[in-house]
This record gives C-alpha cells, structure tokens and sequence, in this order.
C-alpha cells in the first residue's frame, strides 16, 4: 500500500528543502487549502440550500454574479484575510483590492473563487483558481501595484476543481502536484505526484459558436484540426465545458489545446490575466505545457490592470505552437485531403456525362 500523505505534509516537505524558509508560506497554503475545503462544503449542497441561482448582481466585470460566486469569494475572504499573512489581496469578483484587517504580510493573494459558475445551476464541473506573489511594497498596508506583477513573479499558483471528486492542483515552481479530497477524513491527499502533460494531444477546446466572430488564423486551425492525417492524430476530438478549470485540468491530464482567442466581439479575449491565464500558465510551464496569448508568453505580459483581459492559448506543447502559428498568419491550411478525392469523382461523373 502506497504511503498516504497529505497536502500539508507535502507542502512542508517542498519547503524544507529552502534552508530559509520561516513556514510562513507553507502555513499562507495551508491557509488556501482551509478556503478551498469552506468552498467545498458550500457546492456540493448546492440544491439542497438556497445557494443556486443569481445574486441578482452585475459583477466588475459586467457579468452576472451567482449566489454561488458571493459565498465562495466571502470564504475566501474570511478564512484567509484574518491572519496577518497577506498584505494585500484582489478577487475576480471585487471591483478594488482588498485590505485585510492585518495587512502586515509578505504575500499577495489573487484569486478567482468560482470559476466557471455559469455552469453551477446545472450540476457542471466548476473551480477556484489563486495565485500568490511576494509583495513588492516594503510597509503599510499592500497596493495595487503588488498585484500587477508579471505571471513570472508567482511563487505559488493552483486551483481546486470540484468534479466527480474534488482536487486541489498546485505548484510552487517545483513540478505539479495533484491531492484529491477524501471526505471521510477531511483531507487533501496526493494522489498525482509531478504531472506532466503531454507534448501533443487529441483534444481542442475552444467555443467554437463564435466562429463567425473567430480572425481567420483561428478558422483555418479549426478546419486544420477537423482535417484527416493519420500522422499528426487528426481529426481531434472537441472537448468544451465552458469552465476554465474543468477545460484545462482535463487538457492537462490527456494532452490538448484550450483557446479562448481574441475575437471580432471581444478583441481583448476574456478570460482574466491575473485570476485566470497566470496561474494556469504557471501549472501549465510547469508540467511542461506552454501558455501564451497567441504571441507573447503569458509570464511576461506586465499587467496594466486589475480586471484585465487577455486572449489564452494553453494547453500541449506542440498544440499551442501550431495554432500560434495559425494565429500570426504563418501557416496556411493544407490542402483538404478529403476535398481532392470529392472533386476527382465529381469531374469523372461530369466527363460521363457530357460522352453520354
Ligand atoms: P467566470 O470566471 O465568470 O466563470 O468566466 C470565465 C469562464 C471560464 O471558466 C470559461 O472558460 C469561459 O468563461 C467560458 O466563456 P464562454 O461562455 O464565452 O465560452
Ligand atoms: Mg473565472
């Protein structure tokens, strides 16, 4: 039987190897996986107590915010805010950072605490995404400006995905590291060591109902995807839930791609740089996947603000780098090997004809 081992412990065990290391950083993880179990508790009675639905609200971002979305920030807040360890934090769904009572840490706490919850009426996966940063101000209470630092800067990053089980993902910069949640004790334990994704997969992920809206590199990457080559594994299989963590933690596990581009509608993307594409990017790099916004390496985009967008391919290796390809205009289609066969047909029928 394999040794069980716990979130903490493992955490503990990262941070002895960094002969200086205080405890305070595994104890400020340990602080996110209490938040993580809050959330927990409140989804999976989602339906049994008055939680669905909306809040009836318009959040920061212009979107509706689920009942859902409020609880699962306000855990956030409470079981992390209270103890001195963070200076300074910002939220998905707050308009402006958020000053916790004792804003004398060393830490910076982003975070989206239900991501994906257009999906929760519906029983659908969903997640809470964080990301951690040193503080770059030196007393006081934190600012914005320590939360606009690149996705480089990140010493911590993860998310839980409430599926079929729960998971906590996270990384300190030293590999991928899976827990799943065991109810019956109340416990996160590591169930996959160092995960590493694919170099290429089967699988895009992308909301393919905007096509009209989609530039033309993307169209082509689509119609290239659906292509048959037996070589290159194509055509690949669909795979969109429509919730970022579910999306990508799926892509991460089997290989594949996950785009949200830029789009005629929304020429900035959607998904949020520093709740959203950074911490996934940092896992990403991590299990040696790659994470850009179709251009530049999401790491090294500076955040200019809060609640800023930004277009997101991330996913395999290889994936990424062709459909970047795509998206620059440096590659074409390939000729449809299922259309030229077609046309040869159609012309003997059309020669058949005309010698009748
Ligand atoms: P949210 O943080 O408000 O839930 O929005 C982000 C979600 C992502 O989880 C998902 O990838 C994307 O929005 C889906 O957007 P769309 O419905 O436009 O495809
Ligand atoms: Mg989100």
């Amino acid at each position: 039987m394999s040794e069980l081992i716990t979130i903490e412990r493992h955490i503990l065990e990262q941070q002895r190897r960094f002969p200086s290391a205080t405890g305070e950083f595994s104890q400020l993880l340990a602080d996110v996986t209490f938040a993580a179990k809050l959330v927990r508790a409140e989804v999976i009675r989602a339906g049994l107590v008055d939680v669905l639905g909306s809040a009836g609200i318009i959040n920061t971002q212009g979107e509706e915010q689920k009942k859902l979305d409020q609880s699962a920030n306000e855990k956030f807040i409470k079981a992390i805010g209270h103890h001195g360890r963070f200076a300074v934090m910002a939220s998905e769904e707050n308009e402006d950072i958020i000053t916790p009572p004792d804003s004398s840490g060393k830490y910076v706490l982003l975070f989206d605490p239900l991501d994906g919850s257009s999906n929760i009426d519906a029983n659908a996966t969903v997640g809470s995404i964080f990301s951690i940063y040193r503080r770059k101000s030196t007393s006081g209470a934190g600012t914005v400006q320590d939360c606009l630092q690149k996705g480089s800067e990140q010493v911590a990053a993860g998310y839980v995905i409430f599926g079929s089980s729960v998971m906590l993902v996270y990384t300190t910069g030293q590999g991928v590291h899976g827990f799943t949640y065991d109810p019956t004790i109340g416990e996160f334990l590591l169930s996959h060591e160092n995960i590493q994704t694919p170099k290429r997969g089967k699988i895009y992920s992308m909301n393919e109902g905007y096509y009209r809206y989609f530039f033309d590199g993307i169209k082509k990457y689509i119609k290239y995807l659906q292509q048959e080559d037996k070589a290159s594994g194509r055509p690949y299989s669909a795979r969109y839930i429509g919730s970022l963590v579910a999306d990508f933690h799926r892509n991460l596990l089997y290989g594949g791609v996950f785009i949200y581009p830029r789009t005629k509608k929304a020429p900035e993307g959607k998904l949020r740089l520093l709740y959203e594409a950074n911490p996934l990017a940092f896992i990403c790099e991590q299990a040696g996947g790659r994470a850009t916004d179709g251009y530049t390496r999401i790491m090294d985009i500076v955040p200019e603000k809060l609640h800023q967008r930004i277009p997101l391919f991330i996913g395999s290796e290889e994936d990424v780098r062709i459909a970047e390809e795509f998206e620059q205009g440096l590659r074409e289609l390939e000729h449809d090997r299922e259309l030229i066969p077609n046309m040869l047909a159609e012309v003997a029928r059309a020669e058949k004809t005309l010698v009748k």
